[in-house]
């Protein structure tokens, strides 16, 4: 062998070597990527989990799970029904800057920056598995009908860097899913396709049947991943197995659905954290729970018995009970086991806490209304930097520090002290009249704000289309409502000439 050839030869094994150090290295740094799993439970009360003070049902799996991590005392669903919050989870940004103003209208634009995007291109796998609800995931039908507008509200998972998902549109019975008249237009779709096998049973198992193999894909590929499970537990029709029902058998019927439904899904995530200890891989992984908004019904019942804890309101409510929820995180090595925040927090957080503790930077300036909460999460003694801020139907609700502010409209008409007044009983408004009034302007304000994202400032498609017509406080709501009346006196004109021509 010639000199040349031979230092030629030293030159590309050299090179290889650093090469395939490097991909060693990155290979190592991929592993210690945190897998993050979101989970969220649907309608299901702050008084409805063994680790909220629940003595009847049964969830001893969250209620390790809480006891391994830090639980929320105060912590809030983004919005008082499912498709708002669903939005603030993926987003950290509320819903009404990009127009799915409630449960069942609108849809998730592409434009939006989400939680499984960003961590895509850090090297995630993602998946999504159990309820949608944020678009439609046919262009044809939808189980809400034609007036849900499928191709226009069209937005599956796969729109929203999802590798993999297992999604309904909208919510199921919690027991034998794909039968009923919920399943009508609302089959369960596998990675866009419609699944036909293993569906007969408990809803929360035949859900998480699909997540555990994506769990078990990921760690075999060694690549960090994020799980989204939204089960539809225990939203109506909620249902139990006879196994569950006998658990509870000296309850009414209407009890026994509830509490079984609600302890089946505890067993499921219990054999999530079972999968997850086998391929050992609970270390590196955060868990997070809460559920999407409060317990369904104006009132307690024995058919609509979920528990608030004694929250005022109840689901569709700004007050506590809406959309104060049952939370808790599983971080090791960040959070310490066994530890309780009063924290103000919620759903909005999610997206700048994850990209924060893994040091992501946003890709441009649009507004978040979360805020990250890791130092919170460490132990360190911190004040939330942005008020939380609700906004619903006409109506706004803004927590900062310890006072609650409620809107009617544009005006601020209650204040309560969150801090010794968590039932929210003691309307404190002659006391805060002139906060009451800034308020107010920072409220008109933010709502404003919401209103230009919702017109697409904040993206770059200068084509972007709202989603459905602008909401917010600042639109005159009695001509809205002169406007709607007129146009439905209209519509039964046109009918009725229809019919009186048919007759011709
Ligand atoms: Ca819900």
């Amino acid at each position: 062998m010639k000199v040349s050839e031979n230092n030629y030869f030293k030159d590309v094994i050299k090179k290889a070597i650093v090469a395939i150090s490097f991909l060693l290295l990155a290979c190592i740094y991929a592993q210690e990527k945190p897998n993050i799993i979101l989970i969220m439970a649907d309608d299901l009360g702050y008084g409805d989990v063994g680790f909220n003070g629940n003595k009847v049902i049964k969830t001893p799996s969250m209620d390790r799970l809480a006891e391994s991590g830090m639980k929320f005392t105060n912590f809030y669903a983004g919005g008082p029904v499912c498709s708002p919050t669903r939005g603030t989870v993926l987003t950290g940004r509320h819903y009404f800057r990009y127009g799915v103003f409630s449960a069942n209208i609108g849809h998730l634009p592409k434009e939006e920056v989400v939680l499984p995007e960003v961590l895509k291109e850090e090297g995630y796998t993602t998946g999504h598995f159990g309820k949608w609800h944020l678009g439609t995931l046919s262009r044809e039908v939808s189980p809400k009908g034609p007036k849900r507008r499928p191709a226009e509200n069209y937005s599956p998972p796969s729109f929203h860097s999802y590798d993999q998902s297992f999604v309904t549109e909208s919510a199921v019975g919690t027991w034998n899913p794909s039968i009923g008249g919920r399943y009508h237009n609302n089959p369960y779709y596998f990675n866009g396709v419609e699944e036909t096998e293993n569906l007969a049973g408990d809803d929360s198992r035949v859900i998480m049947d699909r997540v555990l193999p994506f769990i078990e894909g990921a760690a075999k590929e060694k690549k960090p991943f994020l799980s989204v499970i939204w089960f539809h537990t225990p939203h109506e029709p909620v249902i139990a197995g006879p196994e569950y029902k006998k658990m509870y058998s000296e309850f009414s019927d209407g009890l026994q659905d509830y509490y079984g439904a609600v302890t089946a899904m505890d067993d499921q995530i219990g054999r999530l954290q079972a999968k997850l200890e086998a391929l050992d891989i609970d270390e590196n992984t955060i868990i997070w729970f809460c559920s999407d908004n409060g317990p369904e019904g104006k009132e307690q019942t024995d058919k609509r018995p979920g528990s608030t804890g004694g929250l005022r309101g109840r689901k569709r409510s700004l007050y506590s009970g809406g959309v104060g929820v049952p939370a808790f995180v599983v971080w090791p090595n960040k959070v310490k086991p066994g530890s309780s925040t009063g924290y103000i927090s919620g759903t909005l957080d999610y997206l700048p806490t994850i990209m924060d503790a893994l040091n992501i930077e946003m890709q441009d300036d649009r507004p978040i209304d979360g805020v990250s909460l890791v130092n919170m999460l460490e132990g360190k003694e911190v004040q939330r930097t942005k008020p939380l801020p609700f906004m619903h139907r006409g109506k706004a609700t803004w927590i900062q520090g310890d006072l609650k502010y409620v809107t009617a409209g544009k005006r601020t008409v209650e204040v309560y002290n969150l801090k010794n007044d968590r039932f929210e009983e003691n309307n404190l408004i002659a006391k805060y009249a002139e906060q009451a009034k800034e308020m107010d302007r920072h409220i008109m304000d933010w709502n404003l704000s919401c209103k230009d994202s919702h017109a697409g400032k904040d993206y770059s498609n200068a084509n972007f289309k709202s989603v459905d017509k602008w909401s917010g406080l600042d639109i005159d709501r009695k001509e809205k409502k002169v406007e709607k009346a007129k146009k439905v006196k209209k519509a039964k004109k046109g009918s009725k000439n229809k019919k009186r021509k048919k007759k011709q």
